[in-house]
């Protein structure tokens, strides 16, 4: 396999997702470009974009002529594909847990902690619009199961697993960088000290500050 193909990411620098991949980019210190593509337009989603991405969701990865979607085999292609340090834990039971937090997540934390609380307190505002305040009430207590499943899961090494960051910390972290703006991240963490230790750390990281949106 050639590693020196040409890396291209299509997407936007706010997307929460975008970011998790750029983040894996940087971390393994591959060089790589993002490709704008706008799945907002007032047009619909472009049309060259639905062929690279047919649910017309971003990121979409190339490597070469290799073509991919989905943020979590973008992942850990990028992890397995490249030299450099390794993203995801050799011990099957570390291994395991950094998926069981990913899947987390995927599945929960994103649409909690980024669309109904986030959007709704950070973006509305910014966009001129009122917060929809029922939205919020209704996603606090599946935020609060989010954050402190994560803090429970955590075994607080310095990652969220283990001493070296993993694609664990690289899901997380956009979805943190959104959520702890809105007030209602002060009264959620109390209590979730590992996650708040992992955060006030994992924050300051260069690929961190490299894809600031
Ligand atoms: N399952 C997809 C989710 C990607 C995703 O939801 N991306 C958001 C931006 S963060 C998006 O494209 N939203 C456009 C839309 O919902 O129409 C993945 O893992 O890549």
């Amino acid at each position: 396999m050639t590693t020196t193909e040409v890396v291209k990411l299509y997407g936007a620098a706010w997307s929460v997702y975008v970011r998790i991949a750029r983040l894996a980019l940087e971390e393994k210190q591959i060089k790589y470009s993002l490709v704008e593509v706008d799945v907002f337009a007032a047009s619909g989603v472009p049309k060259e974009h639905l062929e690279r991405h047919p649910f017309g969701r971003i990121p979409a990865f190339e490597h070469g002529d290799f073509r991919l979607y989905e943020t979590g085999a973008i992942v850990r292609y990028i992890d397995e594909a490249f030299p450099g340090v390794k993203l995801q834990p050799r011990d099957p039971k570390a291994r395991a847990r950094a998926n069981q937090i990913i899947a987390i997540l995927d599945a929960y934390a994103y649409r909690t902690l980024v669309w109904d609380i986030y959007v709704e307190r950070v973006v509305s505002t910014r966009e001129g619009r009122l917060a929809n305040e029922p939205k919020i009430t209704a996603a606090l207590p599946r935020a609060a199961v989010c954050l402190s499943e994560l803090t429970r899961l955590s075994d607080d090494q310095g990652f969220l697993i283990g001493g070296e960051v993993t694609l664990a910390d690289l899901y997380a972290a956009p979805i943190f960088a959104c959520f702890m703006q809105a007030h209602e991240a002060a009264s959620l963490m109390e209590g979730c000290e590992k996650l708040n230790r992992w955060w006030r750390r994992f924050s300051t990281r260069e690929s961190m500050s490299r894809t600031q949106p």
